[in-house]
């Protein structure tokens, strides 16, 4: 009956999830393809700051970027490697080793693999599938590599709790082994109005993106959320230095998954997302905690967005 329902452990940690003291869902449910391509929207918005300062940034920094990698290093990019930030690292990354994406999702990393070798002739390139949060091992490539340069663009990390991203720095820090370094995208805080804005495009657009999490999970894991009755929330906690992504009921009602019914209160909200901003000092304490030393930080001229180079010591 439920044939078309897909893995027990991911509905279960769904149902994990909506029974919290405050209910939430993982931000990854985002990304179907309708999500993945409602993200490419919002990275084109106007008010989405985020991925085109980030994009200058390398842009205007990529020839000091490629001095610090240096030669004959393994570039190791945690995500799948699909951006165009990518492809103007690697584009001006001549001498490179290897170039190996590290990602959950098999389908889309092997995809984006095959692009990439397409497209860079003369790239070694080996995927691994991996959840990058835990420690994996890395392929044996061809040329040995002189160092281990970890790659993590797009201020993921932003969607990880501080206690999270310190662990998962740990693991860049294991990764990138004696002498090795990490290149990562880590956006700033500024001022709510902007930062609201980011996350509440006039165009809807940020809204449908949140809204369809819930059609992924009605359609892929049986659930039967009614889209109609939540709304779209995102608002900046400044305590916390976060924009907290929510979807709020209108009104009393059960939902159903697996085999669970789950009661949701009107005007109560299921947490779909974090998105973490840094101060420098911020960051750079959570880096050094993990070992790494903060050798060259790069920003755009309002400095909405950082770029960091950080080695290990
Ligand atoms: C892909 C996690 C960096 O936090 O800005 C954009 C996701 N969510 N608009 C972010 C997102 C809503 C994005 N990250």
């Amino acid at each position: 009956m439920l044939d078309r329902v897909r893995p027990t452990d991911e509905v279960d940690e769904i149902i994990d999830g909506l029974k919290q003291p405050e209910k939430m869902i993982s931000p990854k449910y985002f990304y179907d393809e309708r999500g993945s391509q409602l993200f490419d929207e919002i990275t084109r918005l106007e008010e989405y700051y985020p991925t085109e300062t980030e994009l200058g940034i390398m842009r205007d920094n990529i020839d000091e970027m490629v001095e610090l990698v240096g030669e004959q290093a393994s570039l190791i990019e945690f995500g799948s490697g699909s951006s165009l930030k990518t492809r103007i690292l690697l584009e001006q990354l001549k001498k490179l080793a290897v170039y190996v994406p590290v990602d959950i999702s098999e389908e889309h990393l092997l995809q984006s693999a095959m692009q990439i070798r397409d497209e860079f002739p003369g790239l070694e390139v080996l995927p691994v599938v991996a959840d990058f949060t835990q420690p994996f091992k890395l392929p044996s490539p061809t040329v040995m590599p002189v160092k281990n340069v970890v790659y993590f663009p797009g201020s993921t990390i932003g969607n990880f709790t501080h206690e999270a991203a310190q662990e998962l720095l740990e693991v860049m820090y294991q990764e990138a082994g004696e002498g090795g370094a990490m290149l990562i995208g880590v956006d700033l805080q500024k001022d709510t109005d902007t930062l609201e804005l980011a996350y509440n495009d006039p165009a809807g657009v940020t809204a449908e993106f949140n809204l369809n999490m819930l059609r992924h999970l009605n359609r892929e894991f049986g659930a039967d959320f009614d889209l109609d009755t939540f709304e779209h929330s995102a608002e900046y906690n400044e305590d916390e230095g976060r924009i907290e992504l929510r979807l709020i009921s209108d009104t009393d009602q059960e939902v159903s998954i697996g085999d669970e019914t789950i009661s949701i209160e009107k005007d109560e909200g299921i947490l779909t997302e974090y998105s973490h901003k840094y101060t420098l000092d911020g960051f750079r304490e959570m880096a050094e905690a993990a070992g790494f030393r903060v050798e060259r930080v790069w920003m755009d001229a309002e400095k909405l967005f950082s770029v960091q180079y950080c080695v290990r010591d």
